[in-house]
């Protein structure tokens, strides 16, 4: 069913908006190849080039593109200052669940170093879903009634809980909610599940080469 807050793709940004993606391979290092740190001199993912104009992290990049690409009506990054702040406060949220649950996945150490899952860590991925539960009390979507750039952040970070099948979000209703309401996003599975898997599949080897 058509949910009103939820604008396609081709009524976010301009319709005619044409972009070529190009992968990087983080596992096989291409993020510190000297062509792509020229565009990216930390060596991370994403990087935009617009014609001869580069940014850097991943909030600003969306930020960006809805400033000068987005739909007259402006709701998924809206120009209202106040409308704005909130979805500004969202995206820095956003990244504090990541921060959070990155510490306790511990991706990196676990993939190349041979280290385990952070389990002591995991009372802070507790707290990150309590504070979400009460930011989404009294609204749908994370920034206000409307989804905005902060909800994809924010449901891109939480889900990469999903690598190590975490199912206990019966103890934070809101935040179950949302996920369902995010999940039927019609560009929700291109969007997340592919990388998200490939993503799980290297960590669990990597988890199971570890234990033996
Ligand atoms: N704050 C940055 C974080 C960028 C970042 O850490 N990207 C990770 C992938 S999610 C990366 O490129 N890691 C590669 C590496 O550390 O070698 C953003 O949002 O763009």
């Amino acid at each position: 069913m058509r949910n009103e807050n939820i604008p396609e793709v081709h009524e976010a940004l301009s319709p005619n908006l044409q972009c070529d993606v190009e992968t990087v391979d983080l596992v096989a290092g291409e993020q510190f190849s000297p062509k792509y740190l020229e565009i990216h001199p930390q060596g991370k993912v994403p990087a935009l080039t617009d014609r001869d104009f580069t940014l850097i992290e991943s909030r600003v990049i969306a930020a960006y593109l809805c400033n000068k690409y987005g739909a007259a009506e402006e709701t998924l990054y809206p120009s209202d200052p106040e409308k704005r702040a909130k979805v500004d406060m969202m995206l820095y949220v956003g990244e504090w669940i990541l921060i959070e649950i990155g510490s306790y996945l511990n991706f990196r150490n676990v993939i190349f170093d041979g280290e385990k899952t952070r389990k002591e860590n995991l009372p802070k991925v507790y707290e990150v879903l309590k504070q979400l539960d009460n930011y989404l009390q009294n609204t749908i979507f994370v920034a206000g009634p409307n989804i905005t750039i902060a909800d994809f952040f924010a449901i891109s970070s939480l889900l990469c809980l999903d690598i190590v099948d975490f199912d206990e979000y019966g103890k934070f209703p809101k935040v179950f909610e949302w996920i369902k309401q995010m999940k039927q996003f019609p560009y929700f599975k291109e969007c997340h599940n592919s990388g998200l898997f490939k993503q799980k599949k290297i960590y669990q080897d990597a988890l199971r080469k570890t234990s033996k």
